[in-house]
């Protein structure tokens, strides 16, 4: 048995691997497993509602930022600025309707939260997020920390009163600037109700600031689907102990050190050279998968898949979706509706020559065939391992 003083050094976030060895995802997983993670706290951004249908601000081509043209606004960030809100809140209004909660589903990076707050290892959600997926998902109000608000709530600007989601939302589902009734506010052009997100230039939820100490408690920090190029929510992955383990997983390389020199951002090559080794691991590509991937290795993938089967279910029977006749009877309406479209297809090409009766049987076939089953991304995308 070598004495201690030949043995190498370990890394201090990761005990089981020697200081000079790179940690991966299959070493967060052993944390997990082995019982050493058991405060863990999830970082996320605009990245892990995408699947859900909800575009982020800064991929490129898909990103809101790219793609706010029908907002007629004179530069990007005017969307969320209180002045250009009350100048012309027609475009705040427009983009409201689209990102509303009710019109999407958590996705399996919401439910991979809340399985870990089933298994008692979530110590805080805290997302930029306006979306409400984290609650929608059933993570525990307690455990949510939205530090750009959400729409949950809404707010006067001229008296204050508030408003629910709910009572709002039939105006904004019509599109319409929303204005107070109350009788101080009536005619006033800057009694607009504001859905409680956070517009540049105003302050963050007190919530944001009294949870700042958990942080320090933490034994491993997952940050997804962020650029974290948003403060002061960026530098929250400085406040975890410096030997706490820090997952990214997001499509791209974000947040990273400067350079040796650097004393801040991630540190995944060990380009710092920081004594203990290097305690951050990145996993790129998309944040669903990555999730899947971690669970697959701690033998929680079937768990989480059916947390999400469960929640997605549950979401639809609130809507009334899914009763077994309203399915056949939509199935029937779609089918009908594609027959249709078809079916004047086939009249178009075989009017203008260009189709025969060989073609016709083959559409006609395609019809019967089709799939009316709605798409589901997550299983249906293929679990990574
Ligand atoms: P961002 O700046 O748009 O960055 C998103 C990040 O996620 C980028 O690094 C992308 O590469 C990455 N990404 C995109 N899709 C995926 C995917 N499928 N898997 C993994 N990574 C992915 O958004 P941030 O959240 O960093 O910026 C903060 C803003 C965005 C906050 O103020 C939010 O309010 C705001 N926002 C929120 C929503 C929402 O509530 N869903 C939507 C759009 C913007």
């Amino acid at each position: 048995m070598g004495s201690p003083s030949s043995s190498p050094a370990a890394n201090r976030a990761f005990p089981h691997l020697a200081a000079d060895e790179r940690p991966t995802l299959k070493d967060v997983a052993k944390l997990i497993k082995d019982g050493k993670a058991k405060r863990i706290m999830v970082m996320a951004g605009a990245g892990i509602s995408t699947a859900a249908g909800i575009p982020d601000f800064r991929s490129p081509g898909t990103g809101l930022y790219d793609n706010l043209a029908k907002y007629d606004l004179p530069y990007p960030e005017a969307i969320f600025d209180i002045d250009y809100l009350e100048e012309r809140p027609e475009a705040f209004y427009t983009l409201a309707k689209e990102l509303y909660p009710g019109n999407f589903k958590p996705t399996i990076c919401h439910y991979f939260f809340r399985l870990l707050q089933e298994k008692s290892l979530l110590a805080g959600a805290w997302t930029q997020n306006i979306d409400t997926l984290e609650r929608i998902a059933g993570i525990e109000d307690d455990l949510i920390v939205e530090a750009h608000g959400s729409f949950a709530e809404a707010a006067c600007l001229n008296c204050r009163k508030k408003y629910t989601k709910e009572e709002i939302k039939p105006q904004i589902m019509r599109g319409e600037v929303v204005r107070c009734q109350e009788k101080r506010c009536k005619g006033k052009d800057a009694a607009l109700i504001k859905p409680n997100i956070v517009f540049f230039g105003e302050g963050l939820p007190d919530r944001f600031f009294s949870r700042l100490s958990h942080f320090s408690s933490c034994d491993l920090l997952i940050v997804l689907g962020t650029s974290l190029t948003v403060g002061p929510f960026n530098s929250l992955m400085h406040r975890v102990p410096s030997s706490c383990p820090r997952l990214l997983i997001n499509l791209e390389s974000v947040g990273e050190v400067d350079g040796p020199r650097s004393r801040e951002g991630f540190d995944f090559d060990g380009v710092t050279g920081r004594a203990g080794g290097i305690r951050d691991v990145r996993r790129l590509g998309d944040a669903d998968e990555g999730v899947l991937e971690l669970c697959e290795m701690l033998g929680w993938a079937d768990e989480l898949r059916r947390l999400k089967d469960e929640g997605w279910k549950a979401l639809d029977e609130a809507e009334g979706k899914t009763t077994p006749a309203k399915v056949e009877e939509r199935k029937e309406e779609i089918k009908e509706a594609k027959r249709e479209e078809i079916v004047a297809h086939v009249g178009e090409a075989v009017e203008g020559g260009k189709a025969g009766k060989e073609d016709v049987d083959d559409l006609t076939k395609a019809v019967e065939g089709v799939s009316l089953e709605q798409k589901d991304p997550i299983n249906d995308k293929k679990a990574p391992l």
